[in-house]
């Protein structure tokens, strides 16, 4: 990816996720944004990022973080908001194991309250130990859980993936939970 257009990704989720109100807009309930306005918006603030470049950044993000609507006109985040946005998201049969990376000194805490989602609206889960690790060295030194998501499904937790294949789910109490 280009740099340019990953310091435009980083300031849309900025805006997508979290803070739409910087330049001026507001998504809708289900967090849609209509293209033309965020454009102008962005560009009335000096930023400026033509629909062609916002296509290449949508399509060549190493997350897929933003997804279009069907008929082209409206974008928005696919996981990772703060503020109220109702993604339409279906419970689905999660894999046998999932995996969360966070950093080790977050262990104690979560062995004592299990995982919370703190400021997003879900607890974000890997369906692979790769991408887990890329997820806890965000935080610092990286630490790899199991999930033990068939046994938490079993027992009646919901959970669901976002577009980009991220999987969520409310909270995952200490006995779910193994260091892997
Ligand atoms: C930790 C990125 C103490 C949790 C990634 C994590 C992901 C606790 C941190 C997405 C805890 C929250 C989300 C407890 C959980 N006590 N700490 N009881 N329970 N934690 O960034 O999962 O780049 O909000 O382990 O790829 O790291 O944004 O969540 O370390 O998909 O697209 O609290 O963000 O994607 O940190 O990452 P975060 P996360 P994007």
């Amino acid at each position: 990816m280009k740099t340019s257009d990953v310091k435009h990704s980083k300031f849309l989720s900025k805006v997508l996720r979290h803070k739409p109100e910087i330049i001026g807009i507001q998504l809708d309930q289900n967090g849609w944004v209509n293209v033309k306005e965020l454009l102008d918006a962005c560009q009335k603030r000096g930023i400026l990022i033509d629909r062609k470049t916002l296509e290449r950044i949508v399509d060549t993000n190493d997350k897929r973080r933003f997804s279009f609507s069907e008929d082209g006109q409206k974008i928005r985040a696919n996981q990772g908001h703060s503020i109220p946005v109702d993604l339409n998201l279906e419970p689905i049969t999660p894999p046998d194991r999932l995996y969360h990376g966070t950093a080790t000194r977050f262990l104690s805490s979560i062995y004592n309250k299990g995982l919370v989602k703190g400021k997003r609206h879900h607890v974000h889960l890997s369906g692979d130990p790769v991408t887990a690790r890329k997820v806890g060295i965000r935080h610092g030194s990286p630490v790899i859980l199991l999930v033990l998501a068939k046994e938490m499904h079993l027992d009646g937790y919901s959970f669901y993936r976002s577009a980009n294949r991220v999987w969520l789910t409310d909270f995952v109490p200490v006995r779910y939970l193994r260091r892997w």
